[in-house]
């Protein structure tokens, strides 16, 4: 059988480790049971120099070395499979998960050193390229859902991985290779809410993918069919996501049972106190279930001994707690009080809400279903439920300009929150950067390697897709608007105004229905170091 080592690469590093790759668990459960013989290096946990890497590259002769991650990882990725393709010349380097997915051809350019990439889901392609090393088979066009390089070098997609119907057909992650009680468990705290920060023993589930939605900032990993193939101008295959006027999606979920079964084995094995659930969103997914899905769910926790003794006898929450709380992700239309109240009995704890944004304008151009009163409307029905609602909000949005930046300032001083909005990032995948992506180019030298690089935390500034601000003056407004500081932001308006010929009565966007208007795209012809 193949013997092969995934290496988790690192992300965010400027914090701790904080979830287990749920992804790459999974594959490493799937080749186990297909009886292959698998080792996990977590690197992203354990943060070593390069002299040990080495040791653990050496420690076998691996058949093949897996990596994935997301597009964030890029950085880690490339140090690691560089490092990986000298010491381990022989090894098949393979590499799959968001960051691949979204630009298959251009990775695989940036990494000659990878042999294969994943296009996708890889639950069932990954088992086959295993299975063709065993045997040594090379006739990789055979292998639906990967890209690699013929005889004479030239990138070969091959057909379009389908996704697998019956997610229950999965097995559980093996979260046994990880390191879960030197790194995962010393790093359960999130900082979300009281039982957030006060867990001990956190894991992590997946119990959908999907969201029918389609936030121009979004990418769903090629999981959620929200990729397709297509052909480039020269007729070579290419993969594409979601495009202005066109969306495709296929929703899945675990079933009820399958989810609570797998939190009692969490419970039972590992002691967990608390669950956060990585769906991109709770809501969504149990509006697409016909409203079944969610309750069922809580109705099992609570039945299967899950349920936090706080919330059921409607004390605070303390140490002598017991149960499993939880927390996700939720949506400002689609949530309701029913939902929520069940969601709190059955010990959820804080939810995530995307508002984005408390301009209307904004909300109606990004795709989201949602509007500044739903926003609000959202975020006092889950405190009154007893759960922390999580507000997010980007700023630097296309069309957004100052009268947003004053519709926002004044939603948070209604709802007497704090809040340090995140700056739009064109992700590949997602619909802005398919939009944007010569002018991202061009804020790069024309080196979509060198974008990728810059890319983290949209806490900081990457390339700017604002029709109405620069990087200098996205900085300076998100900081004033932090501080509520209108009178300046009101003053700056002015010379804003000023320096692109507009008078006081004229709209505060410069940017309309998806074109820059002339006068704008005059100004920037005019001033290209602005970017
Ligand atoms: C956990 C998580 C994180 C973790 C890191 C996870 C990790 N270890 O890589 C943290 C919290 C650090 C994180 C951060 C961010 N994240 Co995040 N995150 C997720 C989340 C919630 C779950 C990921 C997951 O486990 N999915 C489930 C598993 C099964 O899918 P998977 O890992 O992709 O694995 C499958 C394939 O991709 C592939 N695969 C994966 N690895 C490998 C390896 C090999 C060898 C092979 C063959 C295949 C393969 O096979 C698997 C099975 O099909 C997703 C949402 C979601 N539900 O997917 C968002 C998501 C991945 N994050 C996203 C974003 C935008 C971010 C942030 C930029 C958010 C922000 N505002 O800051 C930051 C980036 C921070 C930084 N500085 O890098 C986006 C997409 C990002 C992208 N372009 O790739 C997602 C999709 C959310 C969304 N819908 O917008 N994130
Ligand atoms: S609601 Fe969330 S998961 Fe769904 S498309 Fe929008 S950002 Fe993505």
């Amino acid at each position: 059988m193949a013997k092969i080592l995934f290496i988790n690469p690192v992300v965010r590093e400027e914090d701790n480790p904080r979830h287990v790759p749920y992804g790459i668990a999974l594959l490493a459960s799937i080749a186990m049971d297909e009886g292959h013989q698998v080792q996990v290096f977590d690197q992203n946990a354990w943060r070593v120099d390069s002299e040990t890497l080495d040791k653990v590259l050496k420690a076998d002769n691996w058949d093949v070395i897996g990596l994935g991650g997301i597009t964030t990882a890029y950085n880690s990725i490339k140090s690691i499979v560089k490092q990986a393709h000298v010491t381990r010349p022989d090894s098949a380097i393979v590499l799959g998960g968001g960051v691949l997915t979204s630009l298959p051809r251009e990775m695989m350019e940036f990494l000659p050193e990878v042999k294969i990439g994943v296009v996708g889901e890889a639950f069932r392609t990954l088992p086959e390229i295993l299975k063709m090393v065993d045997t040594g088979e090379k006739n990789w066009s055979t292998v639906d859902g990967i890209i690699f390089r013929d005889g004479d070098k030239n990138l070969v997609l091959t057909r379009q991985r389908d996704l697998l119907d019956n997610l229950d057909l999965l097995p559980y992650p093996a979260w046994e290779l990880f390191p879960l009680e030197e790194i995962y468990f010393k790093n359960s705290q999130l900082i979300f809410s009281e039982e957030g920060m006060t867990t001990k023993r956190r894991l992590d589930i997946n119990a959908s993918f999907g969201c029918s939605l389609i936030c121009r900032y979004c990418y769903h990993l090629g999981l959620a069919g929200d990729m397709s193939y297509s052909f480039d101008k020269n007729g070579k295959e290419k993969v594409v996501f979601d495009e202005p006027g066109s969306y495709t999606r296929t929703n899945r979920f675990h079933s009820p049972e399958y989810i609570v079964k797998m939190a009692k084995f969490l419970q039972e094995k590992y002691n967990v106190d608390f669950i956060s659930f990585l769906d991109e969103n709770l809501m969504t997914m149990d509006q697409y279930s016909g409203r079944t899905w969610i309750k069922e769910i809580c109705r099992l926790w609570v039945e299967n001994g899950l349920q936090p003794t706080c919330t059921r006898d409607k004390i605070p929450h303390d140490e002598t707690c017991s149960g499993v709380h939880w927390a996700g992700t939720s949506h400002a239309t689609l949530c309701n009080q029913e939902v929520l109240k069940t969601m709190r009995n059955a010990g959820c704890s804080h939810l995530i809400y995307g508002y984005e944004s408390f301009s209307p304008e904004v909300m109606k151009s990004i795709g989201k279903g949602a509007t500044p009163e739903t926003n609000i409307r959202s975020f006092f029905w889950t405190l009154k439920a007893g759960i922390r609602p999580i507000p997010n909000q980007i700023f630097g949005i296309p069309n957004e300009g100052f009268k947003a930046i004053y519709d926002n300032i004044e939603a948070w001083e209604r709802l007497g929150i704090m809040v340090k909005p995140h700056f739009a990032t064109p992700y590949p995948g997602s619909e802005w950067f398919t939009v944007y992506r010569n002018w991202i180019l061009e804020q790069y030298d024309g080196s979509l390697e060198n974008f990728i690089m810059d890319l983290g935390d949209c806490t900081s500034i990457s390339a700017v897709i604002s029709h109405n601000f620069n990087a200098v003056e996205l900085l300076g407004l998100r900081e004033l608007m932090v501080n509520r500081d209108i009178k300046r932001i009101k003053g700056y308006e002015k010379i804003w105004r000023r320096a692109r010929g507009l008078s006081k009565d004229e709209p505060l966007t410069v940017y309309d229905e998806g074109n820059i208007s002339k006068k704008y795209k005059d100004f920037f012809v005019k001033t290209p170091n602005m970017l």
